[in-house]
C-alpha cells in the first residue's frame, strides 16, 4: 500500500502537478537545477585570474598582519561593499515573473498597437508585485495595496502599465505625492511602523485630505490583505488613450482579472502570517510557477469614445473615481501568463525599471495630473536607484525590438556605439539613424493632437470636487462580511492613532460624510461620538456596483489552493490516497502534515513520508484542513499542535474535514458542526462539497460563531 502512495506521488511530480510531494530524489533534482551557471568553472577575480586560495588573506607570516597588496581580497571586499542599491522609494517590496500576453481578435477596432492586434503574437512580459509602504526586507501580509506593474517587450518598443490592485488613488494632483508617501511611510522620528498605515501621520494625512476618501476605503477593505498575488485584480487607475489606425482616440480604463479568483486573508491571519511566514506571498507565486500552475489574468478595457467625455457625474481624468461597469461595461481584449520564476533577484526583479512613460504607438495619456507628473518621475528616481542613464541596458530593461539613437556615454554604458556621426543632420552616415513617419508601416510615434486652449493655473478644476460619493458606491457594493472587515479595520488602524482629535476629525467629518452606518459602528467601537446625520449625501449615479465585492469573483476550480491533511500513527494509507488522487486530479495542493518530520506508522505499519511538520507548517498556510481516517483518536485529541490547528483554521473560516469517527473532536474543542465542517468516513463523499468550499475560500457565516474562538 504504502508503495502504492509513493508512486502516486512521485507520479504527480513527473506530470508536474505537486513535486511538493515528490520523494527526495526528485528534491534534491530540483534544487540542482538552480546550481550556478559556474559549474566546472575556474574560480577568478573580475579581471580572469584564476584564484588558488579563496580561504585566506595575504599575511605577513601566519599571524600576522594583512597585506594591503592582496588585490583578491581588496577586489572581493570592496564588490561586496557595493553590493546594495537603494530602494524603491515606495513599493520597495516586490517579487516578480516572466510570462507572456497574448490579445485577442478584433482589438484594432481601438487601437493600432501590434501587441494588442496580432493574436498570433506572444509578446514577452515581466510582472512585479508589490507592497507600498514597507522596505525590501518587510513582510508580504501587511495591510496595503498592491502594487501591479507589467512590462510589455514588445515588438515596437517597451510598453509600461503601471498599475495598483485598487482602481484608485490617494491624491488627485502629483504635488500631493510625496505629502502622501511621507505621512503613509513609518514616522521619521523613529522610523515606526514598518508596513502598516496604522499611525498619527497617515491618519493626520488622510483625514485633512477628503480626496484620499475612496481610496482609503479600498485600503481598509478585504482587497488590501490579499490571500496571495495569484487572487488580485489589477487597474491601470487613470484613463489613458488607445489610438487607432485612423489616429482616432478613445479613452480607456485597463483592468486585470485573474482566473483563479479573488480571495482575501483574514486580519487576524494576516498578522500571524507576517510572523511565521513573512515572504507568504512571493513564496506562494515561486512555488505556484514551478509547480505548473501557471496563473493567468484577462486584460480588459473600458472604453469611452471621445465625444462621451463629459457624459459622467465625475470626470474621467480624476484619479480618486472608477467607471462604474453598469455605466461602461469592460470588453476583454487578451490575457497574460506568468510561467517563468527570476533566475536572480536582484539582477531581475530588482533591477527592472518602470515608467508609465514608457509607451508605444496605439497609446497615449490623458491630462489627468496625477499621470502627468508620473510621466518623469519614475525615470528620474531610476538615475539615483540604477545609477545613471544607461539602466535601459540592464537585460531586464532592455527591448527586444532594435534601438538606436544618438545618445552617447554616461555610466555604465554598456555599449561599443561604432562611426563617426553621433548627431542628426549628419551626411557622414547618410543622416542614420532616421526617423520613420507615424503612417509607415511600424511607424514613428506621434503624439494625439488634443488642443489645449486654457490660462496658466494652479487650480484644481471643479469637476474633482466630489470626494465622497464613490467611496458611498464602493461601501454599498460589497457583501455584509465584507463591510464588517472595512468598519473592523477603521476601528483597528484608528485605534493605533495616539491622538484623539485625528480619530474623531476621520469619523465624523470623512465617515460621516460616506455612511451614517459604517460612522457610528466605527464611532461607536473607538468611543466617538457622531451626530444623528441626515442623509443628504451627494449620491453616485448608482448605488451599487455588483464588481466592487470581491464575491463576484469566485473562480472556476481550486488550481493551487492548499490543504493540510494532519496524520498521526495509524492513519488508514486507504483514506490518504484518495485525497491525494483527488487534488492531482483537481491541481490543487496536499502537504501531509506530522507531529515531527519523522513519517509515521500507517495502521498497517506502512511508512508514510511526512511532507512538513504540523508545528513548521501552521494552518494559516493553507486553505483547508483535513485530519484523514484512522485508529489515532486519541492520539489526535493528545496533540495540543494538531488541536490548535483546527481551533485556527475554524477561527479563520476554513474548511474543516474529519475523516473516520472524529466528531468527538469538534465537541472537544467546543467547535459548532457547520456547512464548513465535514464529517465522514469516505474523503469522496465529502470532495465535491470541499471543493465548492473552497471555490467560495472562506465560510463566511461561521464568522460570528468564530469570534468568540480566542485568536
Ligand atoms: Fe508610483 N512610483 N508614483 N504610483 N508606483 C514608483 O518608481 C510616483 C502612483 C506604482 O514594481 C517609484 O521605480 C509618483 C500611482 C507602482 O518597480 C516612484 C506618483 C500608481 C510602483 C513613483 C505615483 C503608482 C511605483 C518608486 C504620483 C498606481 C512600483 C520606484 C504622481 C496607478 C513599480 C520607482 C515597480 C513606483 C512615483 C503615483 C503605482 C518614486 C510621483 C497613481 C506599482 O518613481
Amino acid at each position: 500500500m504504502n508503495d502504492d502512495l509513493k508512486e502516486n506521488n512521485s507520479q504527480s511530480a513527473l506530470a508536474g502537478n505537486t513535486p511538493d510531494k515528490m520523494n527526495q530524489t526528485d528534491k534534491t533534482r530540483q534544487l540542482d537545477q538552480v546550481r550556478s551557471d559556474a559549474t566546472n568553472e575556474a574560480l577568478t577575480t573580475n579581471q580572469g585570474v584564476k584564484i588558488s586560495d579563496n580561504q585566506n588573506s595575504l599575511k605577513a607570516g601566519v599571524r600576522g598582519s594583512t597585506l594591503l597588496e592582496d588585490f583578491i581580497l581588496r577586489e572581493k571586499i570592496t564588490h561586496f561593499d557595493h553590493e546594495r542599491i537603494p530602494e524603491r522609494i515606495v513599493h520597495a517590496r516586490g517579487v516578480g515573473a516572466h510570462g507572456y500576453f497574448q490579445a485577442y481578435e478584433g482589438n484594432e477596432r481601438f487601437t493600432k498597437a501590434g501587441f494588442l492586434t496580432d493574436p498570433s503574437i506572444q509578446t514577452p512580459i515581466f510582472v512585479r508585485f508589490s507592497t507600498v509602504q514597507g522596505p525590501r526586507g518587510s513582510a508580504d501580509t501587511v495591510r496595503d495595496i498592491r502594487g501591479f506593474a507589467i512590462k510589455f517587450y514588445t515588438q515596437e518598443g517597451n510598453f509600461d502599465l503601471v498599475g495598483n490592485n485598487a482602481p484608485v488613488f490617494f491624491v488627485q494632483d502629483g504635488i500631493k505625492f510625496p505629502d502622501f508617501v511621507h505621512a503613509v511611510k513609518p514616522e521619521p522620528h523613529r522610523e515606526i511602523p514598518t508596513g502598516a498605515t496604522a499611525h498619527d501621520t497617515f491618519w493626520d494625512f488622510v483625514s485633512l485630505v477628503p480626496e484620499s476618501a475612496h481610496a482609503v476605503m479600498w485600503a481598509m477593505s478585504d482587497r488590501a490583505i490579499p490571500r496571495n498575488l495569484r487572487s488580485i485584480q489589477g487597474f491601470g487607475v487613470h484613463t489613458f488613450r488607445l489610438i487607432d489606425a485612423h489616429e482616432k482616440a478613445r479613452f480607456v480604463k485597463f483592468h486585470w482579472t485573474p482566473k483563479q479568483g479573488l480571495s482575501a486573508l483574514v486580519w487576524d491571519e494576516a498578522q500571524k502570517l507576517a510572523g511565521k511566514d513573512p515572504d507568504f506571498h512571493r513564496r506562494d507565486l515561486y512555488e505556484a510557477i514551478e509547480q505548473g500552475l501557471y496563473p493567468e489574468w484577462e486584460l480588459g478595457v473600458q472604453i469611452v469614445e471621445e465625444e462621451d467625455e463629459m457624459s459622467f457625474d465625475f470626470d474621467l481624468l480624476d484619479p480618486t473615481k472608477i467607471i462604474p461597469e453598469e455605466l461602461v461595461p469592460i470588453t476583454p481584449i487578451g490575457k497574460f501568463v506568468l510561467n517563468r520564476n527570476v533566475d536572480n533577484f536582484f539582477a531581475e526583479t530588482e533591477q527592472i525599471a518602470f515608467c508609465p512613460g514608457h509607451i508605444v504607438p496605439g497609446l497615449d495619456f490623458t491630462n489627468d495630473p496625477l499621470l502627468q507628473a508620473r510621466l518623469f518621475s519614475y525615470t528620474d528616481t531610476q538615475l539615483s536607484r540604477l545609477g545613471g542613464p544607461n539602466f535601459h541596458q540592464i537585460p531586464i530593461n532592455k527591448p527586444v525590438c532594435p534601438f538606436h539613437n544618438n545618445q552617447r556615454d554616461g555610466i555604465h554604458q554598456h555599449q561599443i556605439h561604432k562611426g563617426q556621426a553621433s548627431y542628426q543632420p549628419n551626411s557622414i552616415d547618410n543622416n542614420w539613424p532616421i526617423e520613420i513617419p507615424p503612417a509607415a508601416q511600424n511607424g514613428g510615434f506621434e503624439s494625439y493632437q488634443e488642443r489645449i486652449d486654457g490660462h496658466k493655473i494652479r487650480q484644481r478644476s471643479e469637476s474633482f470636487s466630489d470626494h465622497f460619493s464613490q467611496a458611498r458606491l464602493y461601501y454599498q457594493s460589497l457583501a455584509p462580511h465584507e463591510q464588517k472587515h472595512v468598519i473592523d479595520a477603521y476601528t483597528f488602524e484608528l485605534s493605533k492613532v495616539q491622538r484623539p482629535h485625528i480619530r474623531e476629525r476621520e469619523v465624523q467629518e470623512v465617515l460621516a460624510n460616506i455612511d451614517t452606518d459604517l460612522a457610528k459602528q466605527v464611532g461607536q467601537n473607538l468611543g466617538i461620538e457622531v451626530p444623528d446625520l441626515k442623509e443628504n449625501f451627494r449620491h453616485a449615479s448608482i448605488e451599487k456596483s455588483e464588481k466592487l465585492s470581491m464575491q463576484a469573483f469566485i473562480p472556476e476550480d481550486i488550481k493551487g489552493r492548499k490543504i493540510a491533511v494532519l496524520i498521526h500513527d495509524k492513519v488508514h494509507a486507504e483514506s490518504l490516497r484518495s485525497i491525494i488522487n483527488w487534488s492531482i486530479q483537481e491541481n490543487a495542493i496536499v502537504h501531509l502534515l506530522t507531529p515531527m518530520l519523522a513519517p509515521v506508522k500507517g495502521s498497517r505499519d506502512e511508512v508514510i513520508p511526512s511532507d512538513g511538520m504540523q508545528k513548521a507548517e501552521p494552518s494559516i498556510i493553507y486553505d483547508a484542513v483535513v485530519i484523514a481516517d484512522g485508529d489515532n483518536l486519541d492520539a489526535v485529541l493528545a496533540d495540543g499542535v494538531s488541536k490548535h490547528y483546527l481551533l485556527e483554521a475554524y477561527k479563520h473560516l476554513k474548511p474543516i474535514v474529519l475523516l473516520g469517527d472524529k466528531a468527538e473532536l469538534l465537541d472537544q474543542l467546543g467547535l459548532k458542526p457547520d456547512e464548513g465542517t465535514l464529517l465522514q468516513d469516505d474523503f469522496l463523499q465529502v470532495a465535491d462539497t470541499l471543493k465548492h468550499l473552497l471555490r467560495h475560500h472562506r465560510v463566511w457565516d461561521r464568522e460570528a460563531v468564530a469570534e468568540a474562538i480566542p485568536a
